[in-house]
């Protein structure tokens, strides 16, 4: 009997040891550690050494999702949320260069134009053509993934305390989305910050009467944020990037919040592309489209009001793993007809250019600073296996090659656009490749050719593109920067005695020092391109199923 008590409670004492450990070990399981909780890192600094998105928590069957968020506002049952990633800083001295022109460009918006949306560093005033802060929200994911505490706090507090976004302003709908938006959201996944997401939120609800308000599934240009009125000023037209050019970050929306509303909205636009076919050019499509979604006739081209059309076939098809094949055989067809329609040799030299087809279907030989977002393009088409034949990579590095050519005149900055020489007269044997029309010699310090190199080096690691890189942002420090703080657009960047236009564009910080930060690293597995998307305004989003 007694032996028979002592084994029981010996027993019960093995039990007990064992539902204890058992209950531990599963307490251990479900609760992310400090350092996976986004909430308790919301600022992160230069002391980790992980940068790499770290593993997230809590849903076995996706690992790339995290946990399902029950918070305040009742987010929906599938809204992603995966543990930010940690940057660790500058590696090298040219990236510290960097950080220091960002803090520059940050400290100078601060002084003379803080809350307000553009910085005019010459004259020390701002514009406000949004009325969203638009610098600070553009910028914020520059600064938090440069590591940089101070700006991350003084951005995030003031998107929470002060950003309004439904401000009696009658704003352009791509350009609300890609910049603020986009910025919103990256900055959302990068720090966990409700705030970010909340704002972002109305916003979309603000941006959506684009959509309901139109006759057809393409969305008018412009909408008012305050009162929902909308209207497309030029003639009720939107161009093929305004109408096409918001899916990224509406998709993004919608599997933050849970609800649908936002991908399928403006998904219809890309389908109602897709629908048209735009077969004239084998796939290329003229840049107006009407408020009945009809497109009107007008050049062929693949700078202004067509150029992010393309780009997001191939990131939309990435962003949602693959899955949606119309996506990407557009993006192929394209691809195959701007290399027969407007990928051209210049003479005497032979240098490959993209043109464009003009309204009475001449070949033009013109191409924007805006073009060389394609260099981008085509790499991500050569690292996620639509390039059999390497030929989207020799286009790529050929385009890459180009804008590298645009910048090398006397200030070592790229113009706004660069006209060739087609002819093949062999007497004149004194005739440039190139020339630059004095209309278009300004430099709004636009990120296409860094955001090239950029993605070029990722896929090719050959050092000369961090080189070019590093003598832009060179040039830009001599000629661009404005001792008061900022940066500034200039005049001619053919004359080294430079007249500023006093502005600086939200998508410097924005985009173009992203892109030479992230071109410079000595650790290039920062945000890798097979885990994250970037917008047309260099906003990361991830990719997810
Ligand atoms: C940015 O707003 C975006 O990159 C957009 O896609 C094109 N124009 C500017 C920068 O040049």
């Amino acid at each position: 009997m007694v032996l028979m008590n002592l084994n029981r409670k010996k027993f019960l004492i093995i039990c007990l040891v064992s539902m204890q450990l058992l209950v531990f070990l599963l307490f251990f399981l479900a609760t992310p550690s400090d350092s996976l909780n986004p909430r308790r890192q919301r600022f992160f600094g230069t002391s980790s050494e992980n940068v790499k998105p770290r593993r997230s928590v809590g849903n076995e069957t996706c690992p790339e999702c995290a946990t399902i968020s029950t918070t305040k506002r009742k987010i929906a049952a599938n809204k992603l949320k995966r543990a930010p990633p940690i940057f660790q800083g500058p590696t090298n001295d040219r990236q510290r260069a960097i950080v220091a022109a960002f803090q520059h460009a940050w400290a100078g918006y601060k002084k003379y134009a803080w809350g307000h949306d553009e910085l005019l560093p010459v004259s020390k005033r701002f514009e406000d053509p949004f009325q969203l802060g638009l610098t600070i929200v553009d910028s914020l994911d520059t600064a938090i993934i440069m590591g940089l505490e101070t700006e991350t706090r003084e951005g995030v507090e003031w998107i929470r305390n002060s950003l309004n976004v439904s401000p009696a302003k009658s704003v352009n709908v791509f350009e609300t989305t890609i910049r603020v938006l986009g910025g919103l959201l990256s900055g959302y996944h990068l720090t966990g910050e409700e705030a970010l997401l909340e704002k972002a939120t109305k916003l979309g609800d603000n941006l959506l009467n684009a959509f309901t308000k139109s006759k057809s599934p393409i969305p008018k240009s412009d909408v008012d944020l305050g009162t929902g009125a909308a209207f497309s000023p030029n003639r009720g037209y939107s161009s093929l990037a305004e109408a096409t050019t918001l899916q990224l970050e509406f998709r993004d929306l919608s599997v933050l919040t849970g609800d649908k509303k936002y991908e399928e909205t403006a998904f219809k636009a890309s389908e109602h592309v897709h629908k048209a076919k735009c077969a004239e050019h084998d796939g290329l499509c003229f840049y107006h489209i009407d408020e009945n979604g009809e497109f009107k006739k007008t050049a062929i081209t693949l700078g202004a009001r067509a150029d992010s059309y393309y780009e997001y076939l191939i990131k939309q098809w990435l962003q949602t793993r693959k899955s949606i094949d119309w996506l990407r055989d557009d993006f192929l067809q394209s691809m195959k007809s701007i290399k027969n329609h407007l990928y051209r040799q210049s003479q005497p030299s032979g240098l490959w250019f993209i043109g464009e087809i003009s309204e009475n279907r001449d070949f033009y030989p013109k191409m924007d600073h805006l073009v060389c977002f394609l260099s981008g393009s085509l790499a991500l088409s050569h690292l996620n296996g639509l390039d059999e034949n390497g030929e989207h990579l020799e286009m790529a590095k050929k385009i890459g090659q180009i804008c590298h050519k645009m910048y090398q005149n006397p200030t070592g900055l790229g113009p706004e656009i660069i006209h060739f020489n087609i002819e093949n007269r062999t007497e004149d044997v004194s005739r440039e490749d190139s020339y630059v029309k004095s209309l278009d010699s300004h430099s709004l310090l636009r990120p296409e050719a860094v955001e090239a190199w950029f993605y070029l080096y990722r896929v090719t690691k050959d050092p000369k593109y961090q080189e070019w890189g590093w003598s832009a942002f060179e040039a830009i420090e001599k000629y661009a920067k404005v001792e008061t703080g900022g940066y500034s657009s200039i005049d001619n960047v053919l004359r080294k005695k430079v007249r500023r236009r006093d502005k600086m564009e939200s998508f410097f910080p924005a985009e173009t020092l992203k892109y030479l930060y992230l071109l410079l690293t000595d650790d290039q597995e920062i945000l890798p391109l097979d885990r994250w998307v970037f917008n047309t305004e260099a906003h990361p989003l991830p990719v997810y199923n």
